[in-house]
């Protein structure tokens, strides 16, 4: 399979780099056949040379992968699989709509209501008149409420274990519990990034688990805050498993927060819901509830392409595979 054709776009302000086929299309492999190849007992690896796609010195330290294959069911559009500079996600909110708008891009005949496969579930997308997408997440629920981390600088964080694609521990500061704790704005970056890493080292560190979906890995943590913006009912900052920060509204995160709230009493089904970005950008959902008290997200945000080409893989550059090898 050669990797080749790339084009990059940012979903409000996260960056995702679709992977083409040499042709410009899909790659012409289904995504369970690309999994079988990737996967060695069972556990999904993406090859290091296409981990380094998604970092530097190639790209930006926040960019997901979205290798865009063919479908491998009847009905589906196309089979994507998603992976950041660290490993595999689940799924990706973000890059979705990013996925869509660079199927728009280069021609490919995207239905109104087009079904992505991912390899945690279907998604739909919609493309909206507004030149927005919107997509039906895969079913997100609540695995565990209140649950307590205890922190290495001392105290503990407490919050709520959710799926929305991607297992998310969720803590909130942004009043909107009845009852609950007074809210806070969200601080700079760099204070919020050492926060949320303490809070998974904690996850970590207690060898937490969540429930099957994606063998039951925490690897995100969404910290919740007061929105900064007219409009906007949370802010959120979303740690992603390879360090960096999501500076979109996260996909999957809101997904597992509107979990969490449905779950909660605190958001209906049906009603709005803008989620602010840690960068101030926003996606606009709402949910419906599920047979099983699971919710079904509906997302909306824009994506604007900002670079096509062809990727080059040297043999003699010792950071082809991410880290640095020189010859010896
Ligand atoms: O939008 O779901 C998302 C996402 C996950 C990691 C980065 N973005």
């Amino acid at each position: 399979m050669k990797i080749e054709r790339f084009v990059d776009s940012h979903t409000e302000g996260e960056p995702t780099r679709v992977l083409l086929a040499p042709d410009g299309g899909l790659f012409q492999l289904s995504l369970p056949e690309l999994l079988a190849r990737w996967s060695r007992g069972g556990a999904l690896a993406v090859p290091p040379e296409c981990l380094a796609l998604a970092a530097n010195p190639r790209a930006a330290d926040a960019t997901v992968c979205a290798l865009a294959c063919r479908p491998s069911k009847a009905g589906a559009s196309c089979g994507v699989l998603f992976w950041n500079a660290s490993a595999p996600l689940g799924m990706c909110g973000h890059a979705t709509i990013g996925l869509a708008r660079t199927l728009r891009h280069i021609g490919f005949d995207l239905a109104a209501r087009a079904t992505i496969e991912t390899r945690v579930g279907e998604v739909v997308v919609e493309s909206r008149d507004d030149g927005r997408f919107a997509f039906d997440n895969v079913a997100s629920r609540v695995h565990a409420r209140d649950f307590e981390v205890v922190l290495a600088q001392g105290g503990v964080a407490r919050g709520d274990i959710a799926w929305g694609g991607n297992w998310f521990f969720i803590v909130r500061h942004d009043g909107l519990s009845p009852g609950g704790k007074a809210g806070r704005a969200m601080r700079s970056h760099a204070e919020e990034l050492a926060y949320a890493e303490a809070i998974l080292e904690g996850v970590r560190r207690a060898g937490l688990r969540a429930g099957p979906e994606n063998g039951g890995l925490i690897d995100h943590v969404l910290l919740s805050f007061m929105p900064s913006r007219a409009g906007a009912c949370a802010r959120n900052f979303v740690l992603c498993p390879n360090g960096t920060f999501d500076r979109s509204p996260c996909g999957t995160g809101t997904s597992a927060l509107l979990a969490t709230l449905a779950a909660r009493g605190e958001l209906a089904a049906g009603a709005p819901w803008v989620q602010e970005s840690a960068i101030g950008s926003v996606f606009e959902e709402h949910h419906a509830v599920l047979a099983d008290g699971a919710v079904r997200p509906t997302i909306a945000g824009r994506a604007f392409i900002v670079a096509e080409g062809s990727l080059v893989f040297d043999a003699t550059d010792p950071a082809r595979d991410g880290g640095w090898r020189e010859p010896r």
